[in-house]
């Protein structure tokens, strides 16, 4: 390795992470990453995120466990104690009043017993009926290949609010792969649930066919320790590896109250009539190895057969994405004190994993998202939790100011390197759409948002924010909407919504990985009207489209548009009039974030 030029290095390593190698152990980083080249403005505090998790220094990936427990929110996740890139993987614990300040504390699983001496990787935690948390994980207990099994942990002391100590009976591992299952490939553990009828205890653990089918496995158990595989998998599609499943109940159609994992509940006999639970609805979310984004189906739960069918028979080859930015190995969790489901997602660094040694850290966590079934009931919808606003301080507004073709407003009056942004537009007329006539443009929002990125003027759009962006708006990062008719449909047909976030200028630096991010919004745009959120955090622009239809978190290191040299612009690149009614946006206070 040392043979490598500087730039050679630092490219591979970012292959490496790109191409989703997380399970890489970088051997020699430390010592190499010294000689390669990093960026001198990577390290400046000022783009190390502000509101958005993160522990005090080094790596985390995947959200582990969530869970609510006697007055505390627990946040567990991937973490490496010795160092800014994966390996030494471990579960980092911290807890939380509000789901915002947060305090770490102590490792709460490390590898010590044979069945997770090599690792101790993803799972769930589930409340069993006296109210006790469960932690389900994978551990890996072979040096030379990742092989995977099951264990379960108990806290050692159920009257501590902060579940500070975790203990791992002697009869781990508790599922073993067996039955033709590939060993390398079996892992993440949902929450468990417990249907009524039989009450016994369902989970899934993710995996993959020989034909490369992601697969669900359905394992049952009637003590919680001897679990037995279901004849068939609870669902399985042409997609590769399933990582982190995720698998739960949604209420009725646009009910943004969330609905509990039936668990406890079940075993008292009111998991609800046989009619209400037939018509309820569920979310199957996939993490997917190969392309490293976590998509989802919503359809129903055949508790007889044991399989899950989605509504639209397409579904897996649709691919709707929670997030169509950088964000994965999600996981949800029940929420009593609200009742709702909040989603918690893994977001990395798009820079290399020298400059990650550089800065000590990498990898944040989302914004928690609360998350509810669209009015349609053929999507979710996810917005940021509302404790996050306890975080708004200095605000500007802006109300019906016109942005004529090529311009652009500054919001002046307060810093916005961390902030929260909300817009209401309002587009004069839809009739300058651009055709959308090339199918396959017309079927790919990455591509169709490549081809037509910010800077391309267009008939409707694009418009939307500039943010992170310097004085000269050299350096720059495009949030925005682009409105197509589709070609060939005389005109009637409902518009189609592009929402992108371009930062292929977020940077002076050539060298960084910055694609654009894209996704189509389903939404009524015939009456002119869409919102955008944007959360700002330094190295984070975290947005939420038309109430939260399309999201999209992309991480950017701008290299002069840091703290109070970062400005907010909104832009209008098309030939069409277009209005902010309103723009209210806030600065961000800093949380106890957990020392860091
Ligand atoms: N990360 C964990 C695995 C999981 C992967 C290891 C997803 O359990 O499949 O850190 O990012």
């Amino acid at each position: 390795m040392r043979a490598l030029g500087t730039v050679a290095w630092a490219w591979l390593l970012l292959l490496q992470q790109l191409a989703g190698a997380s399970h890489v152990v970088y051997e020699n980083l430390e010592v190499e990453a010294t000689t390669a080249a990093v960026r001198p403005s990577i390290v400046d505090p000022l783009l190390r995120t502000g509101y958005h998790f993160q522990p005090r220094k080094n790596w985390i990936n995947d959200p582990n466990a969530p869970l609510y427990y006697k007055g505390w929110y627990h946040l567990f996740y991937q973490y490496n104690p010795k160092g800014a890139v994966w390996g030494n993987i471990v579960w980092g614990h911290s807890v939380s009043r509000d789901l915002i300040n947060w305090v770490a504390l102590q490792p709460a699983i490390e590898p010590s017993i044979p069945s997770d001496r090599y690792g101790c990787w993803s799972g769930s935690a589930t409340t069993l009926a006296d109210g006790t948390p469960a932690i389900m994980y994978t551990g890996v207990n072979r040096p030379d290949v990742n092989y995977q099994v099951q264990n379960v942990a108990y806290p050692r002391n159920r009257s501590d609010p902060l579940l500070r100590e975790w203990v791992k009976p002697s009869h781990n591992p508790i599922i073993v792969p067996g039955g033709g299952i590939n060993a390398t490939q079996f892992r993440d553990p949902t929450t468990a649930w417990r249907a009524a009828g039989d009450g016994l205890w369902r989970l899934l653990i993710g995996s993959v066919t020989e034909a490369r089918h992601g697969v669900a496995y359905v394992y049952r158990s009637r003590d919680f320790r001897r679990w037995t595989r279901a004849r068939r998998p609870l669902h399985s599609a042409a997609t590769g590896m399933w990582e982190c499943p995720d698998f739960y109940p949604v209420g009725a159609p646009g009910r943004r109250a969330g609905v509990e994992t039936e668990t406890s509940a079940v075993s008292d006999g009111d998991g609800g009539s046989p009619r209400r639970r037939q018509q309820a609805k569920y979310v199957l979310k996939n993490s997917l190895d190969l392309r490293r984004y976590d998509y989802y189906t919503v359809g129903t739960y055949d508790r007889a057969a044991e399989r899950y069918v989605p509504d639209d028979p397409a579904g897996d080859e649709r691919h709707l994405r929670y997030d169509y930015g950088n964000f994965y190995a999600s996981k949800t969790f029940y929420d009593p004190v609200k009742q709702r489901r909040v989603l918690w997602g893994w977001a990395n660094e798009s820079d290399t994993a020298a400059d990650d040694v550089a800065k000590g850290w990498a990898g944040i966590q989302a914004i928690p998202r609360t998350v509810w079934l669209d009015p349609s009931g053929k999507q979710l919808l996810q917005w940021p939790i509302e404790e996050v606003e306890a975080l708004r301080g200095r605000s500007v507004a802006l109300k019906n100011r016109v942005i004529k073709p090529g311009q652009h407003v500054e919001v002046t009056g307060i810093q916005t390197a961390q902030a929260d942004v909300e817009v209401s537009f309002e587009v004069s007329s839809l009739a300058g759409a651009e055709a959308l006539l090339d199918p396959a443009l017309a079927s790919d929002a990455q591509r169709l948002c490549g081809a037509r990125g910010a800077a391309v003027e267009g008939g409707v759009g694009p418009f939307g924010l500039w943010v992170l962006a310097s004085g000269d708006r050299e350096e720059r990062t495009a949030v925005f909407f682009r409105v197509f008719r589709r070609g060939g449909g005389g005109g009637h047909d409902k518009p189609v919504v592009l929402m992108c976030t371009d930062p292929t200028k977020s940077s002076l630096d050539a060298n960084l990985y910055q694609p654009t991010f894209a996704g189509f919004v389903d939404t009524d745009i015939s009456n002119g009207k869409i919102s955008l959120r944007t959360l700002i955090d330094r190295s984070v622009v975290e947005s939420f489209g038309a109430g939260g239809r399309t999201c999209i978190l992309s991480r950017v290191y701008p290299s002069i548009a840091i703290g109070s040299k970062a400005r907010l612009y909104v832009f209008n690149n098309g030939r069409a009039d277009v209005r902010v009614s309103r723009l209210t946006a806030w600065e961000m206070k800093k949380p106890l974030m957990n020392g860091a």
